[in-house]
């Protein structure tokens, strides 16, 4: 007898349409009408599992069932992810290039990251003490580009600030899109590869001598398991895969403000505490609530079998962060904004995935994610204790279909001043 799958299946030819119709809510809506977690479907011509919540990030994490290579669609890769970065590599050879991504997260990095955050948040605030009002987005874009860029170790011209940045962003904006905004950063990336690409091949060839220990400098030199200077492509998308990402935090400090905006109770008690683990959860709390990287597709390593569904090599799979930061089964009212939530937040690495879970060497886990984490809080630090702002009505609502979602009016802040 054979055994039937215990996974139910959405009928229909293709749902692709679905999932752009629906973005961050295609997943969740199935998991509800079908009582699972796991269902299957069709999209992009293939046949997929869907996957949510808790029990699915441990399977989703598992490299004994999935790899990575060849998972991403054509169109993440060109716009946001390249054809050759960490992102499609398994075992050893992911493993090798994550500690090498891995080892320029440690804490005396960090702290050096957070001063230049500091230098630059003061000189673009007393900027926008002249001004009568800012987009918040936007300035963050231009000033965490340059933060990201001098971190790094990366020369910056004048000239390439205004011209990059926002090209950067394009990376990031772009994947979930067709026609024109899918071919603008499609050609961003072209252009930012050739910078990228230029940057490591001066430094391999001593014309430019970023310091030890910056992301420059250790990609440029990084040797693959042979010991050879590392693939000149695989390098560029890593340096880019350090640039663009923290550029994108854009989008959280647009959120951050969007909180500290519409929960002043919250605010009251980062104020009233000054308790660093309180802006920790305020910030863990936005990376819960808010839709940001809305799911990841891998593919299935071998046959196997699993809730009674035969797994085929190659098979499609797509895990859902999002529904899973909001599952009833693991959070209470997800859809009431509770940083105190986290005081009881048993730290799982499978059930709070806004950056993906399981283990960072191991697995696909962002590498970015205290960098996120850190610099989230002192942008909140900024925005609570030492500037106050007006905030001028204006579209402050955000898409739950469109990835990567952000507030419409990219947050406008009047009157920007420095406490006294
Ligand atoms: C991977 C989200 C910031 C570097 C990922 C993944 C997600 C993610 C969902 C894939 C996880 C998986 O498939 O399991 C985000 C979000 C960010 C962010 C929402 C907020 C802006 C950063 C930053 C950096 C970074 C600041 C670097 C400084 C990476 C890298 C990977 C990655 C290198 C690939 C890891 C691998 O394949 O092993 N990120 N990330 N990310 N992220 Fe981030
Ligand atoms: C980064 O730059 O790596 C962090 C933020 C990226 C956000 C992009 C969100 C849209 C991507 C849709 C991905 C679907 C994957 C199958």
């Amino acid at each position: 007898m054979t055994r039937r799958s215990s996974i139910p299946r959405e009928v229909g030819l293709d749902h692709t349409k679905d999932v752009l119709r629906e973005g961050y809510q295609y997943i969740p809506n199935r998991k509800k009408a079908f009582q699972s977690d796991f269902f299957e479907s069709r999209i992009l011509g293939e046949k997929t599992v869907f996957m949510s919540g808790e029990e699915a990030a441990e399977l989703f994490y598992n490299t004994d069932y999935f790899k990575r290579e060849g998972a991403a669609p054509k169109r993440i890769q060109k716009t946001l992810l390249g054809e050759h970065g960490v992102q499609g590599l398994d075992g050893a050879q992911h493993r090798h290039r994550k500690e090498m991504l891995m080892s320029l997260m440690s804490e005396e990095r960090l702290q050096v990251l957070d001063q230049t955050i500091e230098t630059y948040l003061d000189q673009y605030i007393e900027k926008w003490e002249k001004k009568k009002s800012i987009q918040l987005y936007d300035e963050a874009v231009e000033m965490i580009f340059q933060i990201a860029c001098d971190w790094a170790g990366i020369p910056l011209e004048q000239h390439e600030i205004r011209n990059l940045a926002p090209k950067t962003a394009d990376l990031f904006e772009s994947p979930a899109t067709v026609g024109l905004k899918q071919f603008k950063g499609r050609n961003s990336r072209i252009q930012l590869e050739n910078w990228a690409k230029d940057l490591i091949m001066k430094t391999r060839e001593k014309e430019i001598h970023p310091p030890e220990k910056t992301a420059l400098h250790v990609i440029a030199w990084h040797r693959d398991l042979e010991g050879k200077l590392e693939d000149l492509d695989a390098v560029t998308d890593d340096l880019l895969n350090i640039i663009r990402p923290m550029v994108a935090i854009s989008i959280y400090v647009a959120f951050t403000a969007h909180a500290v905006i519409h929960h002043p109770k919250e605010v009251e008690k980062l104020r009233a505490h000054d308790d660093r683990d309180a802006y920790k959860r305020f910030i863990q709390e936005v990376r819960r609530f808010y839709p940001f990287f809305p799911f990841n597709v891998a593919r299935v390593k071998e046959d196997f079998v699993y809730r009674g569904h035969a797994f085929k090599e190659n098979d499609q799979v797509i895990f859902d962060f999002h529904g899973t930061n909001n599952d009833l089964k693991i959070w209470n009212n997800p859809d009431l904004f509770t940083p105190d939530r986290f005081k009881d937040w048993d730290g799982s690495p499978f059930n709070f995935v806004p950056q993906g879970g399981g283990d960072y060497l191991g697995g696909h886990r962002c590498a970015g994610e205290w960098i996120t984490i850190r610099m989230m809080q002192i942008f909140l630090h900024y925005f609570v204790e030492k500037i106050d702002f007006e905030v001028p009505p204006q579209d402050l609502s955000y898409s739950m279909v469109h990835p990567p979602s952000r507030p419409k009016s990219k947050v406008v802040m009047k009157n920007v001043r420095m406490k006294i």
